[in-house]
């Protein structure tokens, strides 16, 4: 495959670039803080998604490389926009982690150095890791997350509902978020929403909240749906109805807006 050999030199060369997508509290709609989604700006094809190159980095083992280039960068950004603001304000950064990077030695060697170099309090970062990453793992993949979490990093559980994970299940991963899955935002759209839908999403939020993890919500495109959610209880959301993924002074200037 032409994209995956082209992928070392394309890291050695900086055509990677992030996005920032803003992670809103429901109530208010304020700021909370950011997702960084990487994109690739190829030479021949434009810019290209995640989808097209994360898995390709996955099975090449560049994705450690790469990984760890998204973390630095988008952990200086997240220091950059508290620095900016007068109060220091309590911006965060999402940071979505690989399973290959969750079995590599020194992930938390690695993410202790970043934050350390960028002066960015741990509390401020989340890694974002899938549920199907986490299914079925063991004490030496948590173990890792644990130390992080024990750090004050918090943990988000991305893409939940889509993998196959017991719920039981959750209480021995250090976890602190859980991320719903854009379907289940997607039933919201409907007219009338589905009432087993609700009656779905009610549960998750009610187990979450009573497992003292924060529900964030995926793929929030009409007021509607931030409304009804917001019934529902979640607490943050994401989505086109606040602000598509973007460059990084959009972070900025909707944190100002707020303030
Ligand atoms: O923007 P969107 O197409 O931007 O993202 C698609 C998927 O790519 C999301 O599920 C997201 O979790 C994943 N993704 C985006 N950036 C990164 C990254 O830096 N590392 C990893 N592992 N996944 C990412
Ligand atoms: O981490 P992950 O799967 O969740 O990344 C989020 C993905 O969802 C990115 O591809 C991002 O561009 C996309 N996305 C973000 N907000 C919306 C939205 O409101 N609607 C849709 N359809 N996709 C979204
Ligand atoms: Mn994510
Ligand atoms: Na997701």
């Amino acid at each position: 495959h032409g994209l995956t050999t082209a992928l070392p030199a394309a890291l050695e060369r900086g055509e990677f670039f992030i996005e920032y997508q803003p992670l809103v509290h429901l109530d208010d709609g304020s700021v909370h803080g950011a997702e960084a989604l990487v994109r690739w700006c190829h030479p021949q094809h434009g810019v290209l998604g995640p989808d097209r190159f994360i898995p390709l980095a996955e099975n090449t083992g560049l994705i450690v490389p790469l990984g760890r280039w998204v973390l630095q960068e988008a952990v200086r950004q997240a220091r950059f926009w508290q620095t900016r603001h007068s109060d220091g304000g309590p911006l965060r950064i999402n940071v979505n982690l690989s399973p290959t990077q969750l079995h590599h030695p020194r992930l938390v060697a690695e993410t202790v150095d970043v934050l350390e170099r960028s002066g960015l309090e741990p509390g401020a970062l989340c890694l974002e890791v899938t549920e199907s990453a986490l299914i079925g793992a063991d004490d030496d993949l948590l173990k890792p997350l644990r130390q992080l979490a024990e750090m004050g990093v918090d943990i988000a559980l991305d893409d939940f509902g889509t993998g196959y994970s017991n719920l039981a299940n959750l209480r021995r991963m250090p976890v602190s978020v859980l991320k719903l899955d854009r379907s289940f935002t997607q039933g919201m759209q409907q007219h009338p929403v589905d009432p087993v839908d609700l009656k779905i999403v009610e549960g998750i939020v009610q187990l979450a909240h009573s497992l003292e993890l924060a529900v964030t919500v995926e793929g929030v495109e009409t007021g509607a749906q931030a409304q009804q959610l917001r019934e529902l209880g979640c607490d943050t959301a994401q989505g086109w109805y606040y602000a598509r993924p973007g460059a990084p002074d959009r972070i900025h200037s909707l944190v100002l807006a707020d303030a």
